[in-house]
Formats: structure tokens, sequence, C-alpha cells
């Protein structure tokens, strides 16, 4: 475990010099989906294949822009499976984004998750790892990830990050939504997962939802790379995860590789308050 982390790191601070000098016109390919590729989409991906291949633990590699799992070493122990750019579509707009990894033991799968971590490239690079809490780290000017401190989720926060098209939820997701809102929650709401569950964890609690709604009864958040690794932070931080109805988004099992999910992220208030009202 402690050799994959040192490649994750390596790739992270690959991509994070990438990003300073991006090239953020479009590819003509779609990925499997649906979403237009960016070249830095591209980029990144290839950076992670590249370093994690050399690591010898690691039996195969699952990334949001290849079709199939690319397989390693047979008798490893160690499946990655990565977002190796969320919320690209904000690079052009220079928005904080992120990569996201989730460390399966032997098995993709919710149940044999054994760590989950994330990058964020924000006016500074920062690091979550989590095996059995989630740690910040933060690149210093000797070029080291620091240990910042542990993230912590309070009982309920005040944060209400709520994405999918509005008009195509559903009227108890609406109600849900703006119960929030009536209580005093405020909109943080970015368009990359990762820096607006990074935004709820560094203060303290709130919720992140993406529902199914009328055009993606599914959800569009993916369940290997997205939705899996940021259940397991958000539970180790002492909070909750849902699909709306179950009492742990890690409850679930996909075969499918790219299989998408509904999917909420809070403190123990909100959650335990999302369970009790229609959905
Ligand atoms: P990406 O991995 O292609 O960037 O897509 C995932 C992103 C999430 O980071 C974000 O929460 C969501 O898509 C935003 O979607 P929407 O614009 O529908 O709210
Ligand atoms: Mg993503």
């Amino acid at each position: 475990m402690t050799q994959l982390l040192e490649h994750i790191k390596e790739a992270v601070l690959q991509i994070s010099k990438e990003l300073k000098f991006p090239d953020t016109s479009y590819l003509s390919g779609q990925n499997k989906t649906g979403d237009t590729q960016l070249k830095l989409d591209v980029k990144s991906d290839q950076i992670i294949t590249e370093i994690l291949s050399k690591c010898p633990s690691l039996k195969a590699l699952i990334s949001e822009e290849k079709e199939e799992a690319l397989e390693l070493n047979a008798n490893a122990k160690f499946i990655v499976a990565y977002d190796p750019l969320d919320g690209s579509s904000l690079v052009d707009v220079n928005f904080a984004v992120g990569s996201i990894f989730a460390i399966y033991e032997q098995k993709a799968s919710a149940k044999a998750l054994k760590a989950a971590v994330y990058s964020i490239y924000g006016p500074r690079l920062e690091l979550v790892i989590c095996e059995d809490l989630p740690r910040l780290y933060r690149l210093n000017s000797q070029n080291e990830f620091e240990f910042i401190k542990e993230l912590r989720l309070e009982n309920k926060g005040k944060l209400n990050s709520t994405g999918g098209t509005q008009k195509n939820w559903s009227k108890e997701h609406k109600a849900f939504i703006q119960s929030l809102f009536d209580e005093g929650y405020r909109l943080r709401y970015s368009g990359a997962m990762v820096s607006d569950l990074h935004q709820i964890l560094c203060k303290g609690g709130g919720l992140f939802s993406y529902p199914a709604t009328s055009d993606a009864p599914r959800g569009k958040l993916r369940a290997f790379f997205e939705v899996f690794p940021f259940a397991y932070i958000f539970e180790k931080a002492g909070g909750k995860s849902s699909n709306g109805e179950n009492l742990s988004l890690l409850e679930l099992e996909f075969d499918e590789i790219h299989a998408t999910t509904p999917c909420f992220f809070g403190s123990n208030y909100e959650i335990s308050k999302l369970l009790k009202a229609d959905q």
C-alpha cells in the first residue's frame, strides 16, 4: 500500500504540473459515459497509467477514460479505479479540479475497498489519503506532501451542494432540498464533485447530492471511481452516504465498471433527514 500511495503522489504531482500550462482544446472523441474528452483528461489518464503500471502490487487499473480494465500483474493484490481529472469541463474557467482513486483488494467491489485518495488542484495542491481516517496533506515549498490534519465531520453542517438539472428532479427531491434551504443551509456547488465534497469535509459538514433525474434515472456519477471512494471517505470521517434509500452506498454491487448511481454524501443529520423524507 505504501508503495502504491507513493506512485499516486508522483502521478498527482505530474498532473498538477500539466494543469499549470493547459491546452484546453477539445478532442472529437467521447468517453464511455458520453462526455466530451478534453486533452487534459486524456493526458492525466496517460500519466496515471504510465506511473501506476510500474507498481508491482497492482493487479489492474480501471479508468473513467478507458472502456475496459487494464490488466497488469495477475497475482498482485490491488485494483485501482480512478477518475483522472474530475471536473475537467471546469479547467477552462480555472476552477479547482481533482483526481480520485479507489484502492480495492483483489476485486472491484465496495466491500473490498482498502483506501481512497483524492487530489485537489486548486491554488494549492492538496491530497487526502484515507485508510482508517481521511488525512489532509498539502504540497510544501520543498515539493513534499506535508500532513496538515485529519478530516472529521460534525453531526450537522451548513452547506447544500446539489447536482443535476433541477427541471429533471422529482418533486420529492425538490421538496427535500428546499427543506434544507428553509433550515438555513447555503448553496455551494462548483460542478466538480471533488471540490464540492472537499469543501464539505473541510468545513465539517453538509450535504452533497446527485440524485436520480428524469433524464438520468440511475444518476450521473460513476460508482467505482467517483461514488465508492467518496462514500468510504465520508463514512470514515464520521458521516454517512446513501443512494436515497439504503443506509450506505458501500452496500451496492455492480458488474459494469462504468455503472452510475444516485448518491448522497453528508454528515449524520442530513443523511438521516434524507432517509426520513419521501423520495
Ligand atoms: P467528470 O468526471 O466528467 O468531470 O463528471 C463528473 C462531474 C462531477 O464532478 C460533478 O459533480 C458533476 O459531474 C457535475 O455535473 P452537473 O453539471 O450535471 O451538475
Ligand atoms: Mg468525475
